[in-house]
C-alpha cells in the first residue's frame, strides 16, 4: 500500500480501495462505506461493536450551531444523529452512550439522539480553549484534550470524574505543547499525541510524570490501537497515517495521501481504519488487513 500511495493521487486511491473491496463479496457493505463524502469538517469517527459509525462534523470553524454527529448505518445510509452542536471534535463511545468535546463543553449523547451537556465553558477549571479528543478510561472517567491556542496557552488535559467532578490534570506548564489524540495505555496511563510537536508522549495520570516515546509525526492528531496491539498516529497538518508496533518504534508510513488526516478510529471488524480527512470533507476506510 505504501508503494502504490506515493504514485496515485488521492482520488485514484479511493476507486483503488473501493475495488479491492468489492472483489470480496462478504465486504459489500463496505463498498458503500469505502469513502464517505460531502462531510462538512469531519474531525472524529467512532466504531459501535455493531458496525455503526458516528463521525463528528465541526461545519465551519467558530460558528456555533451547525455542528453534527452523522451515523454510517450498516446498509450504507447515513443520517444526522444529532444537529446544532457547536464545533465538535473527540467522540467516544463508553456503555453505549457517545462523548463528545464540543469546542468548550463536554457533551453525551445517547446513540438515539438525546444529548446532554455535562460541562459548560464555565464548569471546567482553567480555560477551556480548544477542546480535542474525548478518552474513557474503564471505570467510566472521561479525559479531555485541550490543544489551547496557536501558541499552546490554555492547552491540557481534563480529567471528568465518575463522580462528575472535573479537574485540570496537566496544564499549559507541560512539555507537552498542543495535546491532542489521547489513548489509555493501561492503568493510570494515557499516551498523548502533541499536534505542537509532532511527538508521542506517556503520561502517568497520579504522579503527573511525562516520558517522551516517540517523535515526527508532524501535526499529530488521532491515535488508536488494533487488535494486534499496533498503535497507528496521524498526521493533521501533512495528511499521513503511521503504524506502531510499539509506541516506542520506528513508525512506519501507511497512508499519506489525505489533505488532513484528523482523529482516527477502527472499525468494528478490525479491518479498516476510519480517517476523516477534514479538509477534504470525506471519512475513508482505510485497509489495515
Ligand atoms: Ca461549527
Ligand atoms: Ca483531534
Amino acid at each position: 500500500m505504501q508503494m502504490i500511495t506515493k504514485f496515485m493521487s488521492g482520488t485514484a486511491l479511493l476507486v483503488l480501495f473501493t475495488l479491492q473491496i468489492a472483489a470480496a463479496a462478504e465486504y459489500s457493505v463496505k463498498v458503500e462505506l469505502a469513502a464517505m463524502s460531502g462531510l462538512m469538517m469531519p474531525e472524529s469517527a467512532v466504531a459501535h461493536p455493531d458496525g455503526r459509525v458516528f463521525v463528528t462534523e465541526i461545519g465551519e470553524f467558530g460558528v456555533d450551531g451547525d455542528g453534527k454527529v452523522t451515523v454510517l448505518n450498516l446498509d450504507g445510509s447515513s443520517e444526522p444523529l444529532v444537529t446544532g452542536l457547536n464545533d465538535p471534535k473527540g467522540i467516544a463511545l463508553f456503555e453505549n452512550q457517545l462523548y463528545v468535546a464540543d469546542n468548550d463543553r463536554l457533551l453525551r449523547i445517547s446513540l438515539d439522539g438525546r444529548k446532554d451537556i455535562l460541562a459548560t465553558a464555565q464548569d471546567f477549571p482553567g480555560t477551556p480553549q480548544f477542546l480535542n479528543d474525548v478518552e474513557i478510561d474503564g471505570l467510566g472517567n472521561i479525559y479531555i484534550s485541550d490543544s489551547g491556542d496557536d501558541d499552546g496557552k490554555h492547552g491540557g488535559i481534563y480529567r471528568y470524574s465518575v463522580e462528575g467532578v472535573i479537574e485540570e490534570i496537566l496544564t499549559d506548564a507541560s512539555a507537552i505543547k498542543r495535546p491532542n489524540g489521547l489513548l489509555m495505555d493501561g492503568v493510570g496511563q494515557l499516551l498523548v499525541a502533541d499536534f505542537g510537536t509532532g511527538k508521542l508522549f506517556r503520561f502517568d495520570i497520579d504522579s503527573g510524570n511525562l516520558t517522551a516515546l516517540n517523535q515526527g509525526f508532524g501535526g499529530a492528531d488521532g491515535l488508536v490501537r488494533d487488535s494486534y496491539g499496533f498503535l497507528y498516529i496521524s498526521d493533521w497538518a501533512n495528511g499521513k497515517v503511521w503504524q506502531l508496533v510499539d509506541p516506542r518504534s520506528t513508525p512506519r508510513l501507511i497512508a499519506d495521501h489525505y489533505e488532513s488526516a484528523a482523529d482516527i478510529g477502527i472499525s468494528a471488524d478490525g479491518r479498516f481504519l476510519l480517517v476523516p480527512d477534514m479538509k477534504a470533507g470525506t471519512l475513508e476506510f482505510l485497509p489495515i488487513r
